[in-house]
């Protein structure tokens, strides 16, 4: 009998990938950073029976239609929204992505960007390396608080959870705005539950960890930046797209707002040459939520047990649930 063949789109650790050799003729792009073509994507997928992608392949209707044998797609995040996973669910084909392994890691990174906008931790760091500290003022540098503020999250979910958590380490009051209500968060954290209007009109870090679906596509545009206080900070660690960036861009040049850190953006990658990047109250950062080695190597393991299983008849660990 011939092994199934899997195609992975980026290199990934063979370490982390040895069961799936096992069973299977793994072929792999060979670059780190550079995206596998998209028409080599479609060929190697007419072969494919697994493929392990990242969120920059497009797991569209043409490709699933060409790809005949494809019983499996590991995801190699928590999001799936590169994926048609209707049409891939009408196909039989298994959707598989990384929840919970990332949860902590990603949370740790958002309340990061979070603290270095508010006190400037880049540009103070940058003020340093480039030769410019020569004397001291009390207000150079100066930045915002980030204990006992409002923090307002978009999204509690487990993410918006984490971050939650450790919210209450600054002692800061937490409201949150979600599709359903969240009674760990509430009960446990301390967490309030309210509409996105006052979660806007209330908060002075405004967070962002929705996931983009048709709903929230945009949901953060001209009138919700009208809506914030002039002193909040905004913080995007979801996708891109929830944001319109040129409304976010003209908040922060009018200072409707005060600032934002953003890990994510509509078209990535972005150059130097963004608009939002060369303000200097903003912090961009290179979609890094949970590019810490530990988790990058724990979701390459778990795409790895995902596709193991479907290739030999089991249910995988984490299959994505078209609702
Ligand atoms: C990805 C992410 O893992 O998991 C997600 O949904 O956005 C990131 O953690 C990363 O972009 C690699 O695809």
């Amino acid at each position: 009998m011939t092994k199934p063949y899997i195609f992975i789109t980026r290199k990934c650790s063979e370490q982390q990938l040895k069961a799936l050799y096992e069973i299977a003729d793994v072929e792999m792009w060979p670059e780190e950073e550079a995206p596998c073509p998209r028409e080599i994507l479609v060929e190697k997928a007419k072969m494919a029976d697994g493929l392990l992608t990242m969120l920059s392949d497009s797991i569209d209707q043409e490709l699933l239609d060409c790809a005949t044998n494809l019983k499996v797609v590991a995801n190699l995040a928590v999001g799936f929204d590169n994926i048609d996973i209707k049409y891939a669910e009408a196909k039989g084909i298994v959707v598989c992505n990384t929840p919970d392994i990332l949860t902590d890691t990603t949370a740790d990174l958002t309340f990061g960007l979070l603290l270095s906008t508010a006190r400037r931790l880049i540009e103070a760091a940058d003020y340093v390396k480039n030769n410019q500290w020569k004397s001291w003022g009390p207000l150079l540098l100066a930045g915002y608080d980030v204990h006992h503020k409002t923090i307002g999250i978009v999204g509690m979910g487990k993410i918006g959870q984490a971050l939650a958590k450790r919210a209450t380490g600054f002692e800061m009051d937490i409201l949150y705005h979600n599709r359903s209500r969240n009674t760990e968060a509430e009960e446990i954290l301390g967490a309030r539950y309210c509409s996105l209007d006052e979660l806007l009109q209330t908060s002075d870090f405004v967070v962002c960890l929705t996931p983009l679906t048709n709903d929230t596509k945009e949901l953060f545009n001209k009138i919700s930046f009208q809506k914030m206080k002039s002193t909040a900070i905004f913080i995007n660690a979801s996708r891109g797209a929830v944001v319109n960036e040129r409304d976010l861009y003209e908040a922060l040049i009018d200072k409707e707002i005060a600032g934002a850190g953003l890990d994510v953006f509509t078209k990535e990658p972005i150059s130097a040459d963004h608009p939002l990047v060369g303000l200097p109250n903003v912090v961009a950062l290179p979609h890094i939520g949970s590019a810490s080695i530990e988790t990058r190597l724990s979701m390459v393991e778990l795409c790895a047990a995902n596709m193991y299983a479907v290739l030999t008849g089991m249910e995988p660990k984490t299959r994505v649930k078209v609702k």
